[in-house]
């Protein structure tokens, strides 16, 4: 594909799925793809037009489809190559684009390359896996398990260790190996040939691993960082393969997921000349209420630094890359409940701080309702690999205590978005007839999608018109492709910024505090007319001062 100045990616607005937990079709407790496609019509009036499945592969789920055994077939749980077809058929119809998740950087153990590989020594597979003998009587290097204990797992019937850094049961692949690239290419060639919108590329940073395989720096726990395989020496190189080789023979949209990204690094995976990738996806500003030790210890997020990281990356691949825009994944806790007070107002003033920049913007399921973290309790109602590891591992340790440890779980745990998708207020938020695979928020019964869909007033009907905004209104040009310049960058409270297009501006103004707020314009800012273009609650009149009501958002078109 030529490379467009602008092309329908930039354009949209990305609906991300994560299928077990999204409607289930069968009682079984676990959403599918029937039960996605049962909900088409409600993407179709949200206003989304691209659809991220979560993965759907065959897998036996170490990590809820992340560990893939099969990448030419669906997961049992969630029906068959047909009840895909039949998906990606109807999703078409109704103008709503599908991506599939493409989880390459590692394979189920369960896959019969690994199977072959981990066989002998001497295998034909053997070198699609990264093997290593040990070092001092344990593992070679000190690296951690992104999910608690070891990156490498000793192999018994072979005597060596083999890198993994997810779970054990998640080998990583060895894409020094021009045959595991191959193979990479050729499934990622029999999705497009089937139809599909694009991939979105799990850990797609981490696939190039270091040259030297030495220990890294200990952050908090017991071992050295997994990041030390960010960004590594060909990451490009291959990339850059795999473009030519697939990418650019179709019309698709690609996002990497890239933790560990640098504003440098970005400029190259999302390069605006289409060598590499469409967009990034990264973490920084997610990451920002890390504690010293990393996910498992607690920061406050100050709002200046949020404002200044986000800035960084507006400003930073501004005509250059292309940003992705979220706040809330399949691995994240709910925003509302970390940076707002659960409110429809909190959840509303977010989106609009979100919404009105430069990038493309994902929703993930539930977010548009305001879906807010769950209160598990007890780490048996945990579901999540990485909080059940962290949490066996930080306690047996004496590292944490577990009072301590579990208040921490709470807030972070991945579990927070997995609860199932509040449909109604029916037994199990109409997610199921069965028993759900996970426990459903008890506040389902007042927060859900039937009580919203229809309120003019909901969270739900919010995201509609932010969507709308973007997609179709006499603004869209500028929210998709304005220039984004921060206001007062030290203000606790506010974030406030606008964007400008060829003599076009918007004013967005946020009061992301509980309390209320008067807020001065800088005196720089100067305008003779103005039009509200959206408001959270009834706008304040546009002075140099305003009076901002607790969360209050407002958005104006200024002249
Ligand atoms: O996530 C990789 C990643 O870098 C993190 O977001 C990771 O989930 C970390 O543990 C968060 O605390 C991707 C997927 O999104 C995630 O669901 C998978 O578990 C992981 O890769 C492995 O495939
Ligand atoms: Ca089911």
């Amino acid at each position: 594909m030529a490379k467009q100045q602008h092309p329908w990616w930039k354009e949209s607005v990305v609906y991300q799925i994560y299928p077990r937990s999204f409607q289930d079709s069968n009682g079984d407790g676990i959403g599918d793809l029937e039960g996605i496609r049962s909900r088409l019509d409600y993407l179709v009036r949200l206003g989304v037009n691209v659809i991220w499945l979560s993965p759907v592969y065959r897998s036996p789920n170490d990590d809820n489809g992340y560990d893939i055994s099969d990448y030419r077939a669906i997961m049992d749980e969630f029906g068959t190559m047909a009840d895909f077809d039949a998906l990606l058929r109807d999703a078409h119809a109704k103008g709503l684009r599908i991506v599939m998740d493409l989880v390459v950087n590692h394979t189920s153990d369960e896959h019969p390359w690994f199977v072959e590989s981990r066989s002998s020594r001497d295998n034909d597979k053997r070198d699609f896996y990264i093997w290593r003998e040990g070092k001092n009587g344990g593992p070679p290097t000190n690296w951690g398990s992104c999910f608690s204990g070891s990156a490498w797992e000793w192999d018994p019937k072979t005597e060596m260790y083999y890198l993994h850094f997810f779970s054990k049961k998640q080998p990583d692949l060895n894409w020094e190996n021009p045959r595991v690239r191959e193979e990479v290419y050729d499934l990622m060639t029999w999705w497009c040939e089937k139809g599909i919108d694009g991939f979105r590329m799990d850990v797609i940073s981490m696939i190039s691993k270091p040259d030297r395989y030495e220990d890294a720096p200990v952050y908090g726990g017991l071992y050295g960082s997994s990041s030390v395989t960010c960004n590594g020496p060909r990451v490009h190189t291959y990339l850059r393969e795999m473009n030519q080789r697939v990418l650019s023979k179709y019309d698709i949209m690609t996002v990497g997921e890239t933790a560990g990204v640098t504003l440098d690094e970005a400029k190259k995976y999302a390069a605006a000349d289409g060598s590499e990738l469409n967009m990034v996806f990264q973490f920084e500003h997610v990451d920002l209420d890390f504690g010293p030790g990393g996910k498992w210890y607690r920061d406050p997020m100050s709002l200046p630094a949020l404002k200044a990281n986000l800035s960084k990356w507006q400003n930073g691949l501004d005509g250059v890359a292309w940003n992705s825009l979220f706040f809330c994944n399949h691995d994240q806790p709910r925003i509302v409940s970390r940076l707002g007070d659960n409110s429809p107002a909190s959840a509303k003033c977010i989106a609009t701080m979100l919404h009105f920049m430069q990038g493309t913007p994902y929703v993930y399921q539930g977010e548009e309702l305001g879906m807010t973290n769950c209160p598990f309790g007890p780490i048996e109602n945990y579901r999540d690999i990485e909080s059940l590891n962290a949490y066996r591992e930080l306690t047996e340790s004496g590292l944490r205590q577990p009072e301590e440890l579990l208040s921490c779980i709470a807030c972070k745990s991945r579990d927070n978005a997995r609860t199932p998708m509040q449909w109604d207020a029916s037994p199990n938020a109409g997610f199921t007839s069965g028993t759900p695979w996970i426990m459903v928020n008890p506040n389902y019964k007042t927060l859900n999608a039937a009580a919203q869909v229809e309120d003019p007033d909901s969270v739900f009907s919010y995201y509609r018109t932010l969507i709308a905004l973007r997609r179709s209104s006499p603004w869209s040009r500028l929210i998709v492709y304005g220039h984004y310049a921060l206001l007062a960058p030290e203000d606790p409270e506010i974030f406030a910024y606008t964007r400008e297009l060829d003599g076009e501006r918007l004013l967005v103004v946020c009061n992301l505090s509980p309390k209320a707020r008067c807020f001065d314009l800088p005196e720089a800012l100067s305008w003779k007319e103005s039009e509200v273009v959206l408001s959270n609650q009834e706008p304040p009149a546009l002075g140099r001062t305003l009076d901002l009501p607790p969360w209050q958002a407002a958005v104006w078109a200024i002249h």
